[in-house]
């Protein structure tokens, strides 16, 4: 990573071993988003994230993150504490109230759940992974690129998934890393993504990997009142 002044300095690296990560990301210009979940998934590993602890869904566009950050997150929980209980008729009893007290999870419970989920469309549906840790997630990484166009669609959209994924980690207490692109042109996106010919810029899915590592073990820090530098 070429060092300027802007950007977020030498992170420091933090193990994230212990972290489980979701990632949400819209499909719309599909060329910029796989670009930058690699970068998310590189730094991610590259702190010690395991495969198995990765779960990463889609959705068709950046305007529906909000929603859908803010359903995994329950998902998750609700795949915990039915770890917790064993599953089995202690696990459904759980999933049912929160059902009734959380508002309807089927939409995301029925999709497939874990790293493996690259679009499929046969329905199929995957549980949390005996292999992979059973807590709830310890930051939501959100992925999205806006290109403006002639009217005023990007910025209310702009706007409101700002607000939403803002509103989503301050109700949850999840961080939810900001990985949305909000750009005036295609090139703008292209240099983001660390995809442009002059290679201005890095890949910005790296530096939102290493912000999810950093905000997962600081929360936990936080969690147990201590503060992790
Ligand atoms: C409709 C639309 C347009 C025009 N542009 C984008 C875009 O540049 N990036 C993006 O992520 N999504 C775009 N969308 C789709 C909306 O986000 C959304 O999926 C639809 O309006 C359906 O709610």
């Amino acid at each position: 990573m070429t060092s300027t002044l802007k950007g977020p300095g030498e992170a420091k690296k933090y193990d994230g071993s212990a972290l489980r990560i979701g990632i949400i990301h819209a499909r719309w210009n599909t060329k910029l988003i796989s670009a930058l979940l690699d970068g998310t998934l590189k730094t991610l590993k590259a702190h010690g994230v395991r495969d198995e602890n990765i779960t990463i869904q889609s959705v068709p566009g950046s305007y529906e993150l909000p929603l859908a950050a803010q359903k995994m997150y329950t998902a998750s929980q609700q795949q915990s504490q039915s770890s917790i209980l064993g599953g089995g008729a202690a696990g459904g009893l759980v999933s049912a109230a929160q059902d009734l007290l959380g508002g309807s999870t089927t939409d995301l419970t029925s999709l497939p759940k874990t790293s493996s989920d690259q679009g499929s469309s046969s329905g199929e549906t995957q549980k949390s992974t005996t292999k992979g840790l059973q807590q709830p997630f310890d930051a939501i990484v959100a992925i999205g690129a806006l290109i403006k166009g002639s009217t005023m669609h990007f910025e209310y959209i702009s706007d409101a998934v700002s607000h939403g994924l803002m509103k989503v980690q301050l109700e949850t207490g999840v961080p939810v890393i900001f990985g949305l692109l909000t750009l005036l042109t295609e090139e703008q996106g292209l240099e983001r993504a660390g995809l442009d010919e002059g290679k201005k810029m890095h890949n910005h899915g790296e530096d939102w990997g290493a912000a999810a590592v950093e905000l997962g073990v600081k929360r936990k820090g936080w969690g147990e009142g201590v503060f992790v530098e």
